[in-house]
């Protein structure tokens, strides 16, 4: 009886343990029933403000809440192969919320079928009954099996190397900034450390960075709608290149090249960062990613010609422009 009465919701507590101490103290006949008028109530009321919150919120609701909601927070995908994890991704929480709502109904339905009553004796006791131990054990081993098919499938898909790229891009991740590496245009550009140095030391407040500036973090810059193969390399230790709106990330690890293709298929400016802590300046290895359209792509690959950035820097490091900051 103590036992049921702790239970029962917290807003409760300070009446539970009141009768719980009385049960301990007075034996049988300070037994009660939990479900008093004044338990109902305040059930009552928790659900009818919580189904009041909920409806300000929704009515509240921009249609770019909405979107978030429908993909299930995560970010716009922004590349050809951003649906296939948006809809492996929502695909589970539907799975998930079925499979929650099953449970849970029947667990409520339990609590209410089968409540304890007032003189009731032991119930029956259920021991080895091949049925429902087999009907536990197939179940979850579909649903395990369900989740692995599909993620080996989507996983094979995003992670195919085609080779039918029309732009090559060598990411270099180096402590703390990124090189770009535009194989295809013999160009490259390289990157410093978000922040002033001591933005990390506390010594400054830590300033956000500006989205769209260039000369805040480095910027890649991808034509629209090429496929574009990412070769990422670094000279250092592991770092993760990571543009959330690609809904999808690899490490960098040195003695080792990762590839992954991805076609860019909405026009705008995109932050990334690095994924994998790194070392001190971790949070200083931000970046961002230019869809731009051809002419603009091609325009940028000129400017870079002539601010003499061409050819490839293959560590990364340039000695005039990515000095230690
Ligand atoms: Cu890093």
């Amino acid at each position: 009886m103590a036992l049921q009465m702790r239970v029962t919701t917290h807003w409760k507590a300070s009446r539970v343990r009141t009768e719980a101490m009385t049960v301990n103290t007075g034996g049988r006949d300070a037994k009660r029933d939990s479900g008093t008028p004044g338990f109902n109530f305040g059930r009552r009321a928790g659900v009818a403000a919580m189904g009041f919150l909920g409806a300000i919120i929704l009515a509240g609701c921009s249609t770019t809440a909405i979107d978030d909601w429908k993909r299930a927070g995560l970010p716009e995908p922004v590349t050809e192969q951003g649906p296939i994890v948006e809809s492996f991704w929502v695909g589970s929480w539907i799975a998930a919320m079925v499979v929650g709502v099953l449970v849970w109904g029947l667990m409520f339905w339990a609590f209410i079928a089968y409540r304890r009553r007032k003189n009731a004796e032991t119930p029956v006791q259920t021991r080895y009954h091949m049925p429902i131990e087999a009907l536990w054990t197939v179940a979850p081993l579909i649903m395990v099996m369900g989740i692995f098919y599909f993620a080996a499938r989507d996983a094979a898909e995003l992670t195919n190397v085609s080779d039918t790229q029309q732009q090559t891009v060598n990411v270099v991740g180096f402590r703390w900034s990124w090189t770009f590496n535009y194989v295809d245009e013999d160009t490259y550009d390289v990157g410093q450390p978000a922040y002033p140095p001591n933005a990390t030391q506390g010594e400054a407040p830590r300033q956000p960075v500006p989205p769209d500036n260039e000369s805040a973090v480095p910027t890649l810059w991808l034509p629209v709608n090429e496929k574009v193969k990412f070769v990422l390399t670094s000279p250092d230790v592991i770092h993760s290149f990571w543009v959330p709106n690609f809904l999808f990330k690899l490490d960098v690890v040195p003695g080792r090249t990762n590839v992954f293709e991805a076609t860019p298929n909405k026009l705008g400016t995109y932050a990334g960062k690095c994924a994998e802590l790194c070392g001190v300046d971790h949070s200083r290895m931000l970046f961002q990613v230019k869809v731009v359209t051809q002419e603009e792509f091609d325009a940028h690959m000129e400017e870079l010609r002539k601010r003499g950035q061409s050819g490839q820097l293959d560590n990364g490091r340039s000695t005039d422009k990515a000095q230690a900051v």
